[in-house]
């Protein structure tokens, strides 16, 4: 039973993750956008605290404010290093402000840094 509640909240958490700006524009949609929203371009900054770090596997897990342009609350989250060597130095317990690549690749770290 513990497994299976344990699998329901990874799949809330990845449901969570998943940005609605992924879906498919409507044909005509495009004419309304303001392509200027900071919301369509990566990188997005955020910031949080590191909880786990795996620089073999190039994957860091953070606990994240909440990121408006993503619409995301704040959670705790694996996300995958761009370039693994970007986690050389960082370690459990750091806080750090974070670039995710892009709206379409919200778990890929473009940048992280110590604050
Ligand atoms: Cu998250």
């Amino acid at each position: 039973m513990l497994r299976m509640l344990l699998a329901a909240s990874a799949t809330l958490l990845a449901a969570a993750c998943t940005p609605p700006a992924t879906e498919e524009p409507a044909p005509g949609d495009m004419a309304d956008m303001d392509m200027n929203a900071p919301a369509a371009a990566g990188p997005i900054e955020g910031s949080g605290t590191v909880t786990a770090v795996d620089a073999a596997a190039g994957t860091v897990t953070l606990n994240h404010g909440p990121i408006a342009a993503i619409e995301w609350p704040a959670m705790t989250m694996q996300f995958t290093a761009a370039d693994p060597a970007m986690l050389q130095g960082v370690e459990v317990g750091d806080a750090v402000t974070f670039e995710i690549k892009s709206a379409e690749e919200s778990q890929v770290l473009s940048a992280i840094r110590e604050n």
